[in-house]
């Protein structure tokens, strides 16, 4: 059977994506059923008539994971997208994305935007994330810099986008491929708030690949039971967690923490420490 990619879904309609092009297709009655479970990167086996250009989908394979908002299945990674400058990066913010990211078990990879701004800072601080072994790429679409090495790392993945309004994210992605098109320029989020209308997820497909051009999480804060996990949430704590004096150290005031030892020693970066005391505040249980 023929296989493919939900990119699109709207009113029991599907856009599925296959070798062959895209087939619109409705689902299979016992599928319709839960027609709410049919999500945006659903890999899917359809049938269709010979030449035809409108399918069914017949079943829907395993999925490796889904997202509720966005909602996504089978996202391989999250590429997190901050300019360097107009507007510069919210560091707490971006740390924030990532550690949902890890918390949800995904990978990353960290995009500068607007290299040409600054490119000195842009560097400094492009080493501050690859260090923690995030892919990280510095990207103009003015100057065309970093566009090669960021399809490099979309390719034959589906990723999803994160990352502030007026970052560059449609703008990225137009310059990856023209044809696709996208609205930039507009300061958007206060807007797409202030509506009601719900803006379906989309996948676009690159040359390899697909991306899915959404603000990124809308859930950032954190739950109240992720005390414990939030330190593995950081890469750069976890070669040191162990060594602490106290199992179950969390690294804010216990003597012998090796964590806060490695802040000290400026191995590890303090903005980031600070980060993870405030993201674990907000993790403490609340009795
Ligand atoms: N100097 C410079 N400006 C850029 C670059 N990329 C994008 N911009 C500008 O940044 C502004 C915002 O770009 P968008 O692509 O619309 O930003 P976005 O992240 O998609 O924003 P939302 O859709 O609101 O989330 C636009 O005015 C772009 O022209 C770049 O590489 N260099
Ligand atoms: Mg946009
Ligand atoms: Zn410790």
């Amino acid at each position: 059977m023929e296989r493919g990619v939900i990119v699109k879904g709207i009113g029991g309609r599907y856009d599925v994506q296959t070798e062959s092009g895209l087939v619109l297709c409705m689902l299979r009655g016992r599928l319709r059923l839960r027609d709410d479970r049919v999500l945006v990167g659903d890999k899917v086996e359809i049938s269709r008539e010979q030449g035809g250009d409108a399918g069914v989908v017949e079943r829907i394979l395993p999925r490796t994971n889904e997202l509720t908002r966005p909602a996504i299945a089978n996202v391989d990674q999250v590429a997190v997208v901050f300019s360097v400058q107009n507007p510069s990066p919210n560091y707490l913010l971006l740390d924030r994305i990532l550690v949902q990211a890890e918390l949800l078990d995904l990978s990353c990879v960290v995009v500068f935007t607007k290299g040409d701004l600054d490119p000195a800072g842009a560097l400094k601080v492009a080493n501050e994330y690859a260090v923690l072994s995030y892919p990280t790429v510095i990207t103009s679409v003015i100057k065309n810099e970093g566009l090669q090495q960021l399809r490099e790392l979309l390719k034959g993945k589906i990723s999803t986008l994160a990352g502030p309004s007026g970052a560059g994210k449609s703008s990225l992605l137009n310059a990856l491929d023209p044809g696709l098109n996208l609205e930039t320029g507009k300061v958007s989020a206060k807007a797409q708030r202030g509506r009601h209308t719900t803006r379906s997820v989309e996948l676009l497909p690159l040359a390899d690949g697909y991306v899915a051009d959404t603000p990124g999480f809308s859930k950032l804060s954190m739950d109240p039971d992720q005390e414990r996990d939030l330190q593995f949430a950081f890469p750069e704590f976890r070669p040191h967690i162990d060594a602490c004096q106290f199992r179950g150290c969390l690294h804010r005031r216990e003597p012998g923490c090796k964590v806060k030892e490695a802040v000290q020693t400026g191995e590890i970066l303090s903005r980031r420490y600070e980060h993870y005391l405030i993201l674990l505040e907000e993790a403490a249980p609340r009795y």
